[in-house]
């Protein structure tokens, strides 16, 4: 049985194809830098947004047209669903899937039912994997739509919600491990707070550093050796985000001991949430090899929250390739398309056109990065602009020797610093620009 029969296998058709249906940049066999395009992006679809999304918003309920849906959250279609899923994903040809444990399966009456039914459905899964060659990318636990977690999970002023939760995310890791899961990412859900008034902000953070050395601690015993992930963000669905940017996230896994334990997967939205560009967000996560994985989405300018938009912004992706590239690889990460078809775009096939616009917006910013890499074009002015520390008292800076006292000896001797050089961004620009075609 076909969910999308009207849709044929997507291929690579060269950038003068009209096919809407077909990639005019990502051709998975073609070598960039000397490795195949597939390899550089690992694309993945996310199961919450392409198969369980609805369309609704806070004033209208969901209008999406999913003919294989029944209506209900029942163990039956969640076994249908991963049909439509396979179907899906291997008429795109991606490589990779990401799930949250109640994606795929429904919630039971109890932590046992619950479980069974995860059971049941990831069997499915794996056949699934094996017959089509689709690998998950990685798995992860919902921690906040469940109304207990209304508090939060791990930072819940409840200790029977953090040690349900702390039963949630073994199960989600073992099964994770058992379907080959090559990440484990752990986004903040509710841990955070609205109000310091009733919170508790030191104590919360402990337990979720708690939280995650228990996690450690599972990894280890079962033997998952794919990677753990934090997913930053700085607010929503509370005010503020106790995982808010990378930076706030390596002090804190520093703080706690944890920073040799957990990489980041890095969201375009939640980087530009906290305020920062997703180009800072990863230079930043890679310059201290922090940078696992990415979920490739995108804001909307004029509007300030999280709109989990397809990525087509070439400037966007371009830069996130330009980062992917200079640190060698993605590792066992990959971009997993975080992203949701707006509620106007209600039919199946708009599922389609959105992958195909993303994974081709993300070949064409591979491409371009490459040609800027191949230049040195970049490279070589950042280069230049640092010379005066790789020698001379630069030199003696970096390594340590240089003091105070004799910073004073060597500025009293030459009077004042040598004359500064422009920063030339706008002529950067204009050599980025020479290579967005
Ligand atoms: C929420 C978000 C999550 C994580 C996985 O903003 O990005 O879907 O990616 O829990
Ligand atoms: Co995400």
């Amino acid at each position: 049985m076909s969910f999308f029969a009207d849709v044929p296998a997507v291929r690579y058709e060269g950038p003068d194809s009209k096919n809407p249906l077909a990639f005019r940049h990502y051709n998975p066999d073609e070598l960039v830098e000397g490795k195949p395009m597939r390899d550089h992006l690992r694309f993945a679809v996310c199961y919450w947004h392409t198969f369980r999304g609805t369309g609704s918003d806070p004033f209208g309920p969901g209008c999406a047209v999913r003919p294989w849906e029944d209506g209900t959250d029942s163990l039956d279609m969640a076994l249908k669903r991963v049909d439509v899923a396979f179907e899906f994903m291997q008429k795109l040809g991606v490589p990779y899937y990401c799930f949250h444990d109640r994606d795929v399966s429904p919630e039971g009456k109890n932590l046992a039912e619950t479980n069974r039914n995860l059971d049941a459905v990831a069997k499915v899964l794996g056949q699934k994997q094996k017959e089509t060659g689709i690998k998950l990318l990685w798995g992860t636990a919902n921690l906040f739509s469940n109304p207990r977690f209304v508090h939060g999970a791990a930072t819940s002023p409840n200790a029977d919600v953090f040690a349900y939760a702390g039963a949630q995310v073994k199960k989600a890791l073992e099964v994770t491990k058992e379907l080959g899961g090559e990440n484990y990412v752990f986004w903040g859900g509710r841990e955070g707070y609205h109000t310091l008034y009733n919170t508790d902000l030191r104590r919360e953070l402990d337990h979720l550093a708690k939280f995650l050395s228990l996690a450690v601690a599972h990894k280890k015993k079962v033997g998952f050796t794919g990677t753990f992930l934090i997913e930053p963000k700085p607010m929503e669905p509370t005010t503020h985000q106790y995982d808010s940017d990378c930076a706030a996230c390596l002090a804190f896994l520093r703080t706690y001991g944890l920073e040799g334990e957990f990489k980041f997967n890095v969201e375009t939205n939640h980087a530009t949430l906290a305020g920062h560009s997703m180009f800072h967000e990863l230079t930043y996560a890679s310059a201290y090899g922090m940078l696992g994985s990415i979920d490739a989405n995108r804001g909307d300018e004029l509007v300030g929250w999280d709109t989990d938009q397809f990525p087509t912004n070439l400037y966007q992706t371009m830069q996130v390739m330009l980062v992917v590239l200079g640190q060698g690889g993605i590792g066992t990460g990959g971009l997993n398309f975080d992203a949701k078809v707006r509620r106007e775009s209600f039919e199946p096939v708009d599922l389609f056109h959105a992958h195909v616009g993303g994974m081709d917006a993300f070949a064409h910013g591979l491409k371009i990065a490459a040609a800027i890499r191949k230049d040195g074009a970049l490279k070589e002015f950042v280069k230049q602009r640092y010379a005066s520390w790789d020698g001379g008292i630069g030199a003696e800076v970096e390594s340590g020797k240089a003091t105070f006292e004799e910073l004073e000896a060597y500025m009293l001797k030459k009077g004042d610093a040598e004359k500064n050089a422009s920063g030339r961004q706008e002529l950067l620009e204009n050599v980025v620009n020479r290579y967005l075609r």
